[in-house]
């Protein structure tokens, strides 16, 4: 199998990166790498934070001096492995982790020209239905309480800006990577909603000095776990607790406003350009929206990973239903890609059983993906009159997996800001009055779309078949 050595030495950092996760390390470094093998010297080194509990992965890279590899896999018998030496330090910020002033120092040092994010969604502390700031969440009160000591994303990202602004040191640009609509200007609505809670001035400075520009991101990395490492070791002789697997196929589509500059991304295939927002909603309701069908209805039919549920020849023609009538209708510019096509190619990669993708890792935290996945889409549908029978379904499968114990196991899937909320509408309603209930979300349905009728019925009558008839046959309807 192909390996692409890192060039040495490795380069200085230029950029910081908020969480330092499997897609991190697969995605941004896997750019800059090829950036830094291109250019040898000069190139741009990153120093990545893992906000959340995972101090053990950043114990075990800086045991290995940050390096790491990359195993791409275009299928199971092609697969290339890359050498990371871009990640240059590793910090841990996470409940213990005592790298924080190490971070902010980081970020605030004149060097650092990017700041970069991956927090996931549920990180920026924004309601999901509307983007605003949500004062209430105790991570943003302990910020407001104590804002040079953060532990939100937003509240470090302020900290360093404030600390840039005191020295006179230009902003740095941030650069949100997360599965977001318009996440630029969510990422800005999260960090100067929270300056604006404290010092108008600097809210004022960030509004004019700091660049948010929106970026699209896409590869399919699964989260490591013991046979995932298993695997690269018997396959490609890898012995890396630090290594990451994903598929071969990458896209990164960036909008290009970097006041203190940037690598120059596009030699390595990152498009750079004026307005993200098609190439984002495209991804989003296309990629992501079947990605969450396919988890939700997936392990209601008990499956397991992603590549098992697409092998399965009903919810293989149910996916694509939703495709081409659910979701490319609702998308005005193509982004200058042909929908079917593109439909075909995720089909594809979904197939791809050289990685195992868990159904429960794209089923978490719901209540944060499901706006811009299905919901957007669906509001748009009904405006145009059209139906939105599998969207439906997926809410009523959704419903189901946050309530129900799944086929296979004990428990119904709890791993979501609003699981007690969960727990406690399923502990008194049932039936239709807990679909109702859940329609009332006002954090996932925006009053505009849970006040539709048609919305409420569809969703409505596919709770109840699936309890009526079973998935199989709702499954067949669908065909
Ligand atoms: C997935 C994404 O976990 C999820 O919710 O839908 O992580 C997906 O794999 C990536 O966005 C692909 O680019």
């Amino acid at each position: 199998m192909p390996v692409v050595p890192a060039a040495t030495p490795a380069p200085a950092i230029g950029i910081v990166h908020l969480g330092l996760g499997a897609f991190h390390r697969a995605h941004q470094a896997v750019y800059l790498q090829r950036h830094h093998n291109r250019h040898g010297q000069g190139g741009w080194g990153l120093c990545s934070a893992n906000l959340r509990s995972n101090s053990a992965l950043v114990e075990q890279l800086r045991d290995q001096a940050c390096t790491y590899h990359v195993a791409e896999y275009r299928d199971r018998e092609q697969a290339t492995l890359r050498q990371i030496n871009v990640l240059r330090e590793a910090l841990y910020v996470g409940e213990g982790g005592q790298d924080l002033e190490r971070l902010l120092q980081r970020m605030a040092a004149p060097a650092t020209c990017i700041v970069t994010l991956t927090v996931t969604e549920k990180g920026y502390c924004l309601s999901p239905a509307n983007g605003q700031l949500r004062l209430d969440d105790p991570v943003i009160a302990h910020d407001l309480a104590h804002p040079q000591a953060p532990r939100s994303a937003p509240g470090i990202v302020l900290e360093a800006l404030r600390r840039r602004r005191a020295a006179g040191t230009p902003a740095f640009t941030v650069l949100c990577c997360d599965n977001m609509p318009d996440n630029g200007q969510r990422t800005r609505a999260a960090v100067s909603g929270l300056a604006r809670a404290q010092d108008a001035d600097l809210a004022q400075w960030i509004d004019t000095q700091v660049a948010f520009p929106s970026s699209m991101v896409d590869r399919i990395v699964p989260a490591m776990d013991a046979d995932a490492f298993t695997h690269l070791e018997q396959q490609l002789g890898c012995a890396d607790r630090a290594a990451v697997v994903c598929e071969s196929f990458s896209q990164w589509v960036i909008e290009d406003h970097f006041p203190l500059g940037r690598p120059g991304w596009e030699a390595e295939g990152v498009q750079m350009v004026a307005d993200v927002q098609p190439f984002e909603t495209m991804k989003l309701r296309m990629l992501n929206g079947s990605h969450s069908l396919l988890a939700y209805v997936g392990l209601l039919a008990g499956h397991r990973t992603v590549c098992e549920a697409i092998a399965d020849p009903a919810l293989a023609r149910f996916i694509r239903r939703y495709l081409l009538d659910e979701a490319a209708p609702t998308l005005a510019v193509s982004a200058g890609i042909d929908l079917p096509t593109y439909a075909n190619q995720l089909l594809a990669r979904f197939a791809n059983d050289s990685l195992q993708h868990p159904l429960r890792q794209i089923a978490m935290d719901g209540s944060q993906k499901l706006p811009q996945r299905w919901l957007h889409g669906a509001q748009h549908l009904l405006e145009q009159g059209r139906g939105i029978a599998c969207t439906a379904l997926g809410v009523a499968a959704w419903i189901r997996c946050c309530t129900q114990a799944l086929p296979g196991a004990a428990a119904p899937l709890a791993n979501d800001p609003l699981h007690a909320t969960y727990a406690d509408l399923a502990a008194r309603w049932q039936g239709a009055a807990l679909v109702d209930a859940f329609l009332d979300l006002r954090d996932v349905f925006a009053l505009e779309l849970a006040e539709r009728p048609a919305l409420r019925d569809a969703v409505q009558q596919a709770y109840a078949a699936l309890a009526r008839d079973g998935l199989p046959q709702l499954l067949n309807a669908h065909a």
